[in-house]
């Protein structure tokens, strides 16, 4: 667990307050989820998060480590924000990417499920008679990485997508926005966009507050920003004009982490720690649990536990074929026994009928013998 200061400012302190001034003094638990496909650069992301806005925690880099070996599915990194007194504890989930081909269909259900699982423990803590210090890990933010193909969302992506989006506030990104060029960045957000809408992908809306004009432009802002192209690096590289900054470089030149016309990094950064945490914080409270405590209460008398998976319709179709290809496979391997058994008793009689030839043979060949040897022996008499 590190403690960052920054002396600049972070930010949090600026959190539009009086409405929130209870969660100031108390402090916020915010949790943060990154998700998407292998290799789009979601650790690389959380990294360069915490490098712009936190000092970097000194066991961080060990953390990282472990998840590099993918020892576990899903990496839990904690931090603590403070400023002027309002303190933020961090908690950020990666998880491993899931392939991008059709088989891996089912590979990001453990995902789902852990969203679903915070949930539920929590609803089970709240039914305790001693409810406080309830440990949380209900997901404020998931952040979804869109692969920057140029192209539209894949099914893969819509099917995810949909999942994610009725059950936490969904922040689709573009990662890797280095990759495209400004004009096809440009067409491939629209057409994202075009197939959220479309397809009725529910994906996090700053609200557009009109009593408060300032903080009304920056949520228009960000609405239109949406899905935030991302370039993530920890890396100080030096731009042409001599600047360092946190970039990737390249031959044409730096792409800057920081800089508004390269990528969404620094509106992603302040919709999630500087203006609209709190925001986050309540909507998934006040939605997306609510949401989940009342289709459980719907479908479940107090205290019931959650129905396990053997019990879901689809894992019993799932149980059902897997017991006939079990059944099947038993006959083959039987019917395979049986025809080894005849072949191998048909061996022994043909073995046999030959042992028997032999016999014969044999004994034929001893009676020409015998006969032989008493020709033999009736020839050396008469000499
Ligand atoms: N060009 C470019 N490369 C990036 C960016 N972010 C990360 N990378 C590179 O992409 C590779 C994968 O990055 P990771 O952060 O490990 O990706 P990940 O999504 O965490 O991958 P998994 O943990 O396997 O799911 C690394 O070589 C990064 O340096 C980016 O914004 N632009
Ligand atoms: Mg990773």
């Amino acid at each position: 667990m590190a403690t960052a200061k920054s002396f600049d400012g972070i930010g949090i302190a600026n959190l539009p307050n009086q409405r929130h001034k209870i969660v100031a003094k108390c402090g916020a638990h915010f949790t943060l989820m990154v998700v998407g496909e292998s290799g789009l650069g979601k650790t690389t992301l959380i990294n360069t998060l915490f490098s712009t806005e936190l000092s970097p925690p000194k066991s961080y880099n060990r953390r990282h480590n472990k998840q590099l070996d993918k020892l576990t599915e899903v990496e839990i990194i904690k931090a603590e924000l403070e400023e002027k007194q309002f303190k933020v504890k961090l908690t950020v989930i990666d998880t491993p990417g899931f392939g991008d081909y059709v088989n891996n269909r089912d590979s990001w259900t453990p995902i789902v499920d852990f969203i679903d699982d915070q949930h539920e423990a929590y609803m089970c803590q709240e039914q305790q008679p001693e409810r406080t210090e309830k440990s949380d890990l209900r997901v404020h933010a998931c952040l979804y990485f869109i692969r920057p193909t140029g192209h539209t969302l894949k099914p893969l992506d819509i099917e995810i997508m949909k999942r994610l989006g009725t059950r936490v506030n969904l922040i689709p990104v573009i990662a890797k926005a280095d990759t495209l060029t400004q004009n096809d960045l440009f067409v491939f957000k629209q057409r994202i966009r075009e197939v959220i809408n479309a397809q009725g992908i529910r994906i996090y809306q700053p609200p557009i507050e009109t009593d408060d004009e300032t903080s009304a432009d920056h949520a228009r802002v960000l609405v239109d920003a949406m899905p935030f192209s991302i370039i993530g690096s920890t890396e100080d590289v030096q731009t042409t004009d001599g600047r360092i900054v946190k970039g990737r470089e390249y031959l044409w030149g730096v792409a800057e982490v920081e800089n508004e016309n390269h990528c969404d990094f620094k509106k992603l950064r302040s919709l999630l720690i500087r203006t609209h945490m709190l925001d986050l914080i309540t909507t998934s409270e006040d939605l997306h649990y609510e949401n989940y405590r009342q289709q459980q209460m719907e479908t479940r008398k107090f205290g019931e536990p959650k129905a396990k998976k053997l019990n879901n319709p689809k894992f019993k179709e799932e149980e059902e074929q897997l017991r006939k290809r079990f059944t099947e496979q038993v006959k083959a391997e039987e019917s395979r026994f049986r025809q080894w058994e005849q072949h191998l008793i048909a061996e022994r009689d043909r073995l046999n009928k030959d042992l028997e030839m032999a016999h014969s043979a044999i004994k034929q060949l001893e009676a020409e013998l015998d006969n032989l040897q008493v020709g033999y022996g009736r020839g050396s008499t008469r000499r």
